[in-house]
């Protein structure tokens, strides 16, 4: 995140950050009997300047709904860790095949694939370990592993991505394209909101409240993101950019065209702040995330 991106959130946000990468650092030390140069990749990556968006969400929804801070952190580190091994997937020779991530080369090419494939394989369990064992109460930590397993699971992240991997079905309208990013990209912003309401033992009207919101913030996200894979740049970016075109990939612009993405983003975060509501103005620093989503260059 550059400093001007970062000099939109509230302060209490940058603090979160900061808790969020300590944790990480903490989760991530693991214990004699895992292979040093495993661990050494598993930190690699998951240490890396990311934006850490969904353990953000997760933080400020449960501050939102009245939670402590301490009890949303498991959750916040166990969705970094899923969004990290679908990353370190995701860029390998067999799926997007990418040199670059986070400013650095990424997993496989700095260690090797099967180093890769292991490092993000073994991020999975580590979440749910994390997840189940930190959260209190029980019945809440249950709770939120199978809201995590659903979101990560075949019907919505791996299946968005194996629908996105698979160019026979390359979507050619708008509702085709938000069916593959609803559960690409979507389901883990959606289910990081949830953790933090589940957390913090929301009602079910707040709980369905930050749901909406992520639901249209997940959209946002993916529509910026396309954009900026045709107009960003790779310096700030830290990631190869221009690839959609090239692997016959489609994408909003390409779909609907620049003008009607752009429109469609910020309709998207506007309808994501209209679904906050009844959280008066505890909503600020969801609606700063959301203006940050749209208006993001990185
Ligand atoms: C391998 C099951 C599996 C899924 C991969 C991560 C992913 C799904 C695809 C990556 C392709 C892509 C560009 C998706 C768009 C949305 C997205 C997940 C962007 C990366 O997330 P950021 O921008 O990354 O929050 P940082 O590095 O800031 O955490």
């Amino acid at each position: 995140m550059t400093a001007s991106d970062a000099a939109l959130f509230p302060p209490e946000i940058e603090s979160f950050r900061e808790q969020i990468d300590a944790q990480l650092d903490e989760y991530s030390q693991l214990d004699s009997d895992c292979p040093d140069r495993l661990r050494e990749a598993i930190r690699y990556c998951l240490l890396a300047p990311g934006k850490r968006i969904r353990p953000l969400l997760v933080l400020t929804a449960a501050r939102m709904c009245g939670g402590e801070i301490r009890n949303a952190m498991p959750a916040a580190c166990a969705v970094e860790m899923i969004h990290n091994y679908s990353l370190i997937h995701d860029d390998l020779p067999a799926m997007d095949d990418d040199e670059l991530r986070r400013g650095r080369p990424t997993c496989h090419i700095r260690f090797d694939e099967a180093t890769a494939i292991l490092a993000g394989d073994a991020l999975i369990p580590l979440a749910f370990q994390i997840l189940a064992r930190d959260t209190q109460p029980a019945g809440v930590a249950s709770q939120c592993v199978v809201a995590l397993a659903h979101a990560a699971g075949p019907s919505r992240l791996v299946g968005g991505q194996a629908d996105d991997l698979n160019l026979q079905f390359a979507p050619s309208d708008v509702e085709s394209l938000e069916r593959i990013h609803r559960r690409k990209t979507g389901a883990l912003l959606t289910v990081s909101l949830e953790l933090g309401a589940l957390t913090a033992g929301a009602s079910a009207e707040y709980r369905n409240c930050l749901i909406n919101y992520g639901k249209h913030l997940g959209l946002a996200f993916q529509i910026v993101d396309d954009l900026l894979d045709l107009r960003g740049s790779q310096a700030k970016m830290g990631k190869r950019i221009g690839k959609d075109a090239v692997l016959g990939k489609q994408t909003y612009p390409a779909v609907i065209g620049e003008q009607a993405s752009e429109a469609r983003a910020q309709e998207m975060a506007l309808a994501a702040i209209d679904s906050l509501g009844p959280f008066k103005d505890a909503a600020t620093p969801l609606e700063v995330l959301a203006r940050f989503v749209v208006n993001r260059t990185q």
